[in-house]
C-alpha cells in the first residue's frame, strides 16, 4: 500500500440544503439526520432489523440480524428468506403503483415506451417462465450481455425471480472479456441481443457472443437467447439459439417468485483491481436491495411522484442499483435511456429531462464537463434553453467531481435551487456510502460531505488508528453494512487480502485516499491502488499492461493516468517492442495497431489516449518499474524528482518524446 495523495483544492462555499426540502425530505434537517445515526450507533443489529424489517417483504422472516462467526465473510439475516423480485415488483400489485409507469423507455431513435408496474410484473414472470421451461434453476449462472433496454431489466428482474445469479458484462467490452466471465462464473445461460443501437449506429452484440463461445471453456453454456433489437444479420447455432420473442410464446404471465436465503448471491459483477485480472464481486439479495431501496428513500428522497433517471449503463454496479432494482423497490417512475447524450446533438439529455419531466436526474462528472464544453459553445444544447423546472435533485457519482464541474451543474442544470448529491460508493459497497441528503446536509463542492445512517468510516493510517482532521490517509468502513460485498467468485482468499487486510484492524479498505476537514465532511482524493478512474470507470493498469503484452509485438509496457479535463483521468501508455524503436510514420501506425488492439482485448474504453515508445522503461536497481516518474512523463513536466535509485535514468528523456 501507498500513500500517494496529492492535495486538493479546498472549497470555500457552503449552499445549504432548500428550505422546502428541509421541511418535507424522508430525512427532514440535520435533527433527523442525527437521530437515525444516533439509533444505528446505539445498537447497530437493532437499526438494521428495523431497516429490513419495515422495508422489505420477507417469506420467512429472519431471527438473526449479523453472523459474525466467519468475519469478514459476514452473513446478515442468515435464516430469513425473501425474493428480490418480488420485492420490486408484485409487493405493487394491488396498490395505486400498480398503474403506474416502472418504466419511460427512449430508444436511441427518440422513440419512447411505457410499461407500468403491472405490464412489468407480467413481462418479468413471462421471461421467468420461458427460462424455466428451458430447465434453468436457482443457483445456476446467466451472463447478460444486453444494451440499456426494458429486456436488460427484465432479463435481470427474471433471473432474480428464480434465484438464478446474473453477471452483466458491459455492451462496450470485448468477446474476450465476455469469455472470461463466462469461463469464470461457469455460466449455463447467455442473454444477448443481435445488436445495440447507439447513436444513429448499429454495433453488433450477438457477434461477439458467438466469438467469445468459441474461445473454448464455455461448455457448461446449453442456450444462448438473443432479443431482436436492431434486426441485423446474426449466425445461428440450431443446438444453441434460441429468440427472445420465441421463448416467451406462450408463456404464462403468472410466475410465483422463488425465496431464496438473504445472501444467497443476487449477481456477480466483474470490476477492476489491482492485478490483471478483474474480480467477480459477489452481492447478496436482501443486504443489496434493503440498502438500494434505502438510499433511494434517503439520498435521492424518493417519492411516489418521483420521476427518476440514472444515466448508467446496467453494466456498472450504478445500473444495477439504481436501474434494475432501486427505482422498482422504490416504486418511481424511471427512464431508461438506450443512447448516447450527444446524439442526436448534445442537448438530448436537457431534452429528455423537460419531455418526461423528470424530478431526479443522476450522473457522471464526466458527462456533465464533456457537456458543459458543448453546451458553452452552442447555445441551443444549453441545458438554459430547456425547460428544467420539474427537476428537484441533480446527483453526481463515480469520480470526484471537481468543484468548477459542480457549480456549473448547480447553476445550469439545477437552476440553483436543487441539491448536487455527490454519492461516495463503489462496485463492492453495493450502494451509496457518503453522501449529502438532500434535505439535510450543507453542501461543499467537491466533498461528497458526511456517511449515511450506519455507515462507519473513517479515514486511518497503515495501522488502522484514525488520522486527525485535515490529514490524508486510508478511507475504511469500520462496521459491516447490509449491502457489503459478500466475496470474490472463487477466491476468497483474494477477497480477504484485498478488502481485509490484517494490519488494519478487520476494517474495510476501500482503496481510495481521502481525508476529513474541520467539520467532518469527507473529500476523496483518489485511488491507492494502480486503478485508474477513466470517465467514471474502473481500469486497472494492470489489466491494460497484460492486454498489451499479449501482443506479439511488445516486450514490455506500463501504463500509468493523466489527469484529463474532461474524462478525468487519461490512459498513457509505455512500451518497449521487440525489436527497434519505431520512428515517425512507422511509430504512429504501431501505436494504432495496439490501441487497436487493447480496444479488442478489453473494450474501447480501455484505449490508451497515447502510446510512448522506448528501448526500455525506467526501472530500480531491484527491478520495479518507478510508475512514479512515468506519471510525471505523461503529462509532459520536467523531473525533478531524485532519479538516483535508476538503473537507467536516460530512458526518461527518451520516452519524454512524443513520436
Ligand atoms: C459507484 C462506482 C468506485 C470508485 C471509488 C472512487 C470512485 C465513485 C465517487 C468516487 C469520488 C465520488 N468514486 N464515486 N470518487 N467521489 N462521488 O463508481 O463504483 O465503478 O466500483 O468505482 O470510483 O475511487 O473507489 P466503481
Amino acid at each position: 500500500m501507498t500513500t500517494e495523495i496529492e492535495s486538493i483544492l479546498v472549497e470555500n462555499r457552503v449552499f445549504p440544503p432548500p428550505a422546502d426540502l428541509v421541511k418535507q425530505a424522508n430525512v427532514s434537517g440535520m435533527e433527523g439526520y442525527q437521530a437515525l445515526c444516533d439509533e444505528a450507533k446505539r445498537d447497530p443489529d437493532a437499526f438494521w432489523a428495523r431497516l429490513a424489517n419495515e422495508n422489505l417483504v420477507w417469506t420467512k422472516p429472519f431471527t438473526q440480524v449479523l453472523d459474525e462467526s466467519r468475519a469478514p465473510f459476514y452473513k446478515w439475516y442468515p435464516d430469513g428468506r425473501m425474493n428480490v423480485s418480488a420485492n420490486c415488483l408484485d409487493k405493487h400489485l394491488g396498490t395505486p403503483a400498480e398503474n403506474r409507469a416502472a418504466i419511460l423507455f427512449e430508444a436511441d431513435d427518440g422513440q419512447v415506451t411505457k410499461v407500468t408496474y403491472k405490464e412489468l410484473h407480467a413481462r418479468v414472470s413471462q421471461f421467468a417462465n420461458a427460462l424455466k421451461s428451458l430447465g434453468y434453476q436457482a443457483g445456476e449462472r446467466a451472463i447478460i450481455y444486453l444494451p440499456m433496454s426494458i429486456e436488460a431489466v427484465v432479463a435481470m428482474q427474471a433471473c432474480a425471480r428464480l434465484g438464478i445469479i446474473h453477471s452483466v458484462v458491459f455492451g462496450g467490452f470485448s468477446s474476450k472479456s465476455i469469455h472470461e466471465r463466462t469461463v469464470d462464473v461457469g455460466a449455463s445461460l447467455v442473454i444477448t441481443a443481435d445488436a445495440q443501437m447507439r447513436g444513429g449506429k448499429s454495433i453488433p452484440l450477438k457477434d461477439a457472443v458467438d466469438e467469445a463461445l468459441a474461445m473454448g471453456g464455455c461448455d457448461a453454456v446449453r442456450k444462448v437467447i438473443t432479443y431482436k433489437r436492431a434486426g441485423s444479420d446474426v449466425q445461428w447455432h440450431a443446438d444453441r439459439d434460441l429468440w427472445w420473442h420465441d421463448v416467451i410464446q406462450g408463456q404464462s404471465t403468472d410466475c410465483p417468485p422463488v425465496a431464496v436465503d438473504a445472501d444467497h448471491p443476487l449477481f456477480i459483477l466483474y470490476t477492476s483491481g489491482s492485478t490483471g485480472k478483474p474480480k467477480g464481486v459477489q452481492h447478496s439479495s436482501a443486504g443489496f436491495l434493503l440498502w438500494s431501496l434505502m438510499t433511494m428513500k434517503w439520498t435521492f428522497d424518493a417519492k411516489p411522484t418521483d420521476v427518476f433517471w440514472c444515466t448508467a449503463d446496467v453494466g456498472w454496479v450504478t445500473g444495477h442499483s439504481y436501474v434494475a432494482y432501486g427505482p422498482l423497490a422504490a416504486g418511481v417512475t424511471q427512464v431508461v435511456f438506450e443512447g448516447v447524450p450527444t446524439y442526436p446533438d448534445a442537448g438530448r439529455f436537457w431534452k429528455m429531462i423537460q419531455e418526461h419531466k423528470v424530478t431526479i436526474f443522476y450522473t457522471a462528472p464526466t458527462a456533465i464537463r464533456s457537456l458543459t464544453k458543448l453546451s458553452e459553445a452552442d447555445p441551443k444544447v444549453h441545458p438554459k434553453s430547456f425547460d428544467l423546472s420539474t427537476l428537484r435533485i441533480i446527483g453526481s457519482v463515480g469520480e470526484p467531481i471537481n468543484p468548477e464541474a459542480w457549480v456549473w451543474y448547480y447553476n445550469n442544470v439545477g437552476g440553483q435551487r436543487c441539491p448536487v448529491i455527490d454519492t461516495w460508493w463503489q462496485t463492492e459497497t453495493g450502494a451509496h456510502m457518503i453522501t449529502p441528503l438532500p434535505g439535510v446536509t450543507p453542501l461543499k463542492p467537491g466533498s461528497c460531505t458526511l456517511p449515511l445512517p450506519g455507515i462507519d468510516a473513517a479515514i486511518v493510517d497503515e495501522t488502522g488508528e484514525e488520522v486527525e482532521r485535515g490529514k490524508g490517509g486510508f478511507l475504511v468502513i469500520r462496521r459491516p453494512w447490509p449491502s457489503m460485498i459478500r466475496t470474490i467468485w472463487g477466491d476468497p482468499e483474494r477477497f480477504k487480502k484485498t478488502y481485509f487486510p490484517e494490519e488494519l484492524k478487520g476494517y474495510y479498505l476501500a482503496g481510495d485516499g481521502a481525508q476529513r476537514d474541520k467539520d467532518g465532511y469527507f473529500w476523496i482524493m483518489g485511488r491507492i491502488d494502480d486503478v485508474l478512474n477513466v470517465s467514471g470507470h474502473r481500469l486497472g493498469t494492470m489489466e491494460v499492461e497484460s492486454a498489451l503484452v499479449a501482443h506479439e509485438m511488445v516486450a514490455e509496457a506500463a501504463v500509468v493516468g493523466r489527469p484529463d479535463d474532461t474524462t478525468g483521468e487519461a490512459v498513457v501508455a509505455f512500451v518497449v517492442l521487440n525489436g527497434p524503436l519505431p520512428q515517425g510514420d512507422q511509430a504512429a501506425a504501431v501505436a494504432k495497431q495496439l490501441r487497436d488492439w487493447v480496444a479488442k482485448e478489453i473494450g474501447p474504453i480501455a484505449k490508451p489516449r497515447e502510446i510512448r515508445f522506448g528501448e526500455n522503461l525506467p526501472k530500480t536497481r531491484s527491478g520495479k518499474i518507478m510508475r512514479r516518474l512515468l506519471r510525471v512523463v505523461a503529462k509532459g513536466e520536467p523531473i525533478t524528482q531524485d532519479v538516483s535509485t535508476l538503473e537507467n535514468p536516460g530512458i526518461l528523456e527518451q520516452l519524454a518524446q512524443v513520436r
